[in-house]
């Protein structure tokens, strides 16, 4: 089902002093920026590596306000780690797969995510308790 780990989504309170971090510590490049008013969230790409069907990235995520997913995230949780994406063939697809074993959707269709992909969000309490997020990246 799964092509590749897509991302590593990282909440943060300042993406600029994150992305100063992580490219200084594990000299990794920024690829893509962008402000998704739907998420919520100021985003930042950093490129690992490339794996079948699209790229592999850290992707830091700063909340655009204190009620959207990673601003309550970090209230309750600080800073740290906030859902994995797994890379997906097609993602209309993998939503029905995994829906049809009780996982529950926190989609009903595909969104726009980063870099012009297609994504979808898994209840993380059906996925022990890991928030997961399903990623067909944009023809190249
Ligand atoms: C909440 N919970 C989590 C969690 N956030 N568990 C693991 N990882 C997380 N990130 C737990 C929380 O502790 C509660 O458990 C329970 O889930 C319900 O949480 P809640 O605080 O009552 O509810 P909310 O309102 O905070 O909603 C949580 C969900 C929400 C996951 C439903 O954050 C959501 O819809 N997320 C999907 C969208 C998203 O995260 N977008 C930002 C990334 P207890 O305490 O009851 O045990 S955007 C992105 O990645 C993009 C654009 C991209 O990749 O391109
Ligand atoms: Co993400």
């Amino acid at each position: 089902m799964f092509l590749r780990i897509d991302h590593i989504g990282i909440a943060c309170r300042d993406l600029e002093e994150k992305i100063e971090l992580f490219s200084r510590l594990f000299e990794l490049e920024v690829v893509a920026r962008e402000v998704n008013e739907e998420q919520g969230v100021k985003e930042a790409m950093l490129h690992i590596a490339d794996g079948e069907g699209g790229g592999s990235y850290i992707q830091l995520l700063e909340p655009l306000s204190d009620d959207s997913p990673v601003g309550k995230f970090l209230a309750k949780r600080g800073e740290g780690v906030h859902h994995v994406a797994f890379g997906v063939p097609d993602v209309a697809d993998a939503m029905s797969q995994i829906s049809e074993k009780g996982v529950r959707l926190l989609d009903e269709r595909p969104r726009h995510g980063s870099m012009g992909s297609e994504i979808a969000f898994l209840h993380p309490k059906d996925v022990g308790g890991m928030l997961t997020e399903l990623v067909q990246a944009a023809k190249r």
